[in-house]
């Protein structure tokens, strides 16, 4: 490997544009990109200013050029390219879903371990200096044991009928879309946060447009509601939605413990609400003294807004500083997939079976 880390990118849509602009900003190099069709890779390469088109995803994956495999196609490719990659002794991004099965993701796992590999899932919103402070202020006790961790992920880009992706085919996108989709950063990133453990659920799913498009039949889910239990005594709640007039991707989380409540909105991450019994305070970014947070968190000085695109930027960093030996705080990897699988499919079977279900 030279100076620089090669990238290549498989899948050119939103976001894999989202990871080509990550690996520049982390001092990459777009190596590759392929897409469905060699056309389709020329195209976005160009689009990307990759340096080359690959004629398929095996052979991007088998080329000497490339260094970390970012996978970026539609979920129901990803455990099988993950394999691939991770095989080839290459370092692996895989977007989320890791897999759409349990048993994949394991064995993705599995064999990134034997193969000693690094990887990443790109559970971003880990990434916000708020995030990180509302972490280190639990860690520091200032919240006190936590009670209840609440919130919801809101979205409305699929909330016409006339709204189609693949992520509503069950056979693309997998057999949960909205959980699976969003549910699981909030998962994520609260558990990320307040050091608990989600460990048993109860939840309700409902597909709210069942057909879209006048033909398309919809299994997949719009809503849900989980009802959890955590490893250390909390209780919480969880509502998410792809069908939500005027929410763009309103993800917050509410984490209420016996001194304070600490609450945080994606769409407004420049700010942490931190709440006590005698007073409510709106505490800005990077005004709290941090002593060992990665400067990738925070590459401009408070008032110059932090956004989803410097939180991917940040993560491929974290990857890179990986690659690279370093030592790394908090990368979501494959683990973190397999556990956002596990999530998932107890939300799954909770909502078939209507009963509580043990998270792994
Ligand atoms: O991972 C999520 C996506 O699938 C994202 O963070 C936002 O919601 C943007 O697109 C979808």
């Amino acid at each position: 490997m030279g100076d620089a880390v090669r990238s290549g990118i498989i899948g050119a849509g939103f976001i894999g544009n989202v990871h080509a602009q990550a690996v520049r900003a982390s001092g990459g190099i777009v190596a590759a990109v392929a897409d469905a069709t060699p056309e389709a890779a020329m195209a976005a390469a160009a689009r990307m200013g990759a340096r080359a088109a690959a004629a398929s995803a095996e052979a991007l994956i088998e080329s000497d050029d490339v260094d970390v495999v970012h996978i970026c196609t539609p979920n129901n490719l990803h455990a099988a390219l993950a394999r691939k990659a991770t095989a080839a002794g290459k370092a692996v991004i895989c977007e989320k879903p890791l897999a759409t099965t349990v048993a994949d993701a394991e064995e993705v796992v599995d064999l990134a371990a034997r193969h000693g590999v690094v990887n990443g899932v790109p559970f971003v919103y880990r990434y916000y200096q708020t995030v990180r402070e509302a972490r280190m202020r639990v860690q520091r006790g200032d919240v006190g044991p936590l009670w209840v961790l609440h919130g919801s992920y809101l979205q409305d880009w699929l909330s016409s009928s006339a709204d189609i992706n693949w992520r509503v085919d069950a056979a693309v996108g997998g057999s949960s879309r909205a959980f699976g989709d969003i549910g699981v950063h909030w998962c994520d990133v609260v558990e990320f946060v307040s050091g608990h453990r989600i460990s048993r659920l109860v939840a309700q799913t409902k597909t709210a447009i069942q057909s879209r498009d006048a033909t398309t039949r919809v299994t997949t889910e719009d809503l849900a509601t989980v009802v959890f239990e955590t490893d250390q005594g909390a209780i919480g709640s969880l509502v998410v939605s792809q069908v939500s007039p005027g929410r763009k991707n309103r993800l917050w989380f509410s984490m209420d413990g016996a001194d304070q409540s600490i609450a945080f909105d994606q769409e407004q991450p420049e700010t942490l609400w931190v709440g006590a019994r005698s007073q409510a305070t709106v505490v800005p970014r990077g005004v709290t003294p941090m002593p060992s947070a990665s400067p990738l968190l925070a590459p401009l000085p408070p008032g110059h807004p932090q956004g989803y695109q410097d939180c991917f930027n940040a993560f491929v960093g974290d990857v890179y500083a990986a690659v690279r030996g370093e030592a790394v705080d908090g990368l979501p990897a494959f683990g973190d997939g397999l556990r956002a699988a596990r999530i998932t499919q107890a939300v799954l079977d909770s909502a078939e079976h209507g009963r509580w279900v043990d998270v792994p």
